[in-house]
């Protein structure tokens, strides 16, 4: 794409990002997917201002809604990490749960963001979360000053409660999808702008399974707050190698019109 913005395609620019495409893509389509920006994410149970990370999520809310404002996208998605009480991420969900010595740490040590495996079959990863965005809780909505424009989609994720989801188009195990890439298809959406928390978790999951399925994806890195930094390198990292590209919010009314 026009990246110096002179009316050129910038040949290397093109050949560097987009070289996992052989279809020419004569209409772009563009929709916009804001993953997670609910309340216990930014201020709730699992604020991440807590995490090694330390980086506060409501940064990310002036800059979306300017993007909503003044950026004009196909189709708008919202995502809503959506628990059941009993999830299996929940930290003290965890009495009630079998822990398999290959965990490396007892069920009576493990500490919240520690990762242990569950019993199967079949075996399951499994980081551990302090209870977080229950469903129909306060910390489960939306935060108030996230501007939710007309005719969006919601789509909500993580309410099996044997099985965690951070992408929002399959859960971690990919048994289930979500109505995510029926409505992509359905507005023959090409490009995927994705922003929102937690950038190294959920934001980072959901940027991975779109590129599998070949969407050209754009990860808007300032509207994006993560956990850890490291992860939150390799997710930018992941998505460079997999032939998306990382912007700026300032720079994504250019890319759309
Ligand atoms: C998330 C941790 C647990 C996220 C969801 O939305 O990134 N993180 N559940
Ligand atoms: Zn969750």
């Amino acid at each position: 794409f026009d990246q110096n913005n002179d009316g050129f395609i910038d040949k290397d620019e093109f050949t560097f990002c987009w070289n996992n495409w052989i279809k020419i893509i004569v209409h772009p389509t563009n929709a916009f997917l804001i993953v997670d920006v609910q309340n216990d994410f930014i201020s709730g149970t699992l604020d991440i201002s807590h995490c090694a990370a330390q980086q506060n999520g409501s940064e990310v809310i002036d800059p979306i809604n300017k993007l909503l404002d003044t950026v004009p996208f196909d189709a708008v998605f919202y995502s809503l990490d959506w628990h059941p009480s009993d999830h299996v991420s929940f930290i003290d969900n965890l009495p009630q749960r079998k822990v398999h010595p290959s965990s490396g740490i007892s069920a009576a040590d493990a500490k919240v963001y520690d990762t242990v495996v569950f019993e199967g079959p079949p075996l399951m990863k499994q980081r551990l979360w302090p209870r977080h965005c229950v469903q129909d809780s306060w910390g489960a909505e939306l935060h108030k000053d996230l501007k939710v424009v007309d005719n969006a989609v919601k789509i909500y994720k993580g309410t099996n409660p044997e099985v965690d989801s951070y992408s929002v188009f399959w859960d971690n195990k990919k048994m289930t999808e979500t109505t995510l890439q029926s409505q992509l298809k359905k507005v023959k959406a090409t490009d995927l702008y994705v922003c929102g928390l937690a950038y190294d978790v959920c934001v980072g999951a959901s940027a991975f399974d779109a590129q599998s399925i070949g969407y050209r994806t754009v990860l808007i890195d300032d509207c994006c707050r993560g956990v850890d930094v490291n992860d939150i390198e390799a997710t930018r990292k992941s998505v460079i190698d997999n032939h998306g590209v990382i912007v700026n919010s300032s720079q994504v009314k250019a890319m759309v019109e």
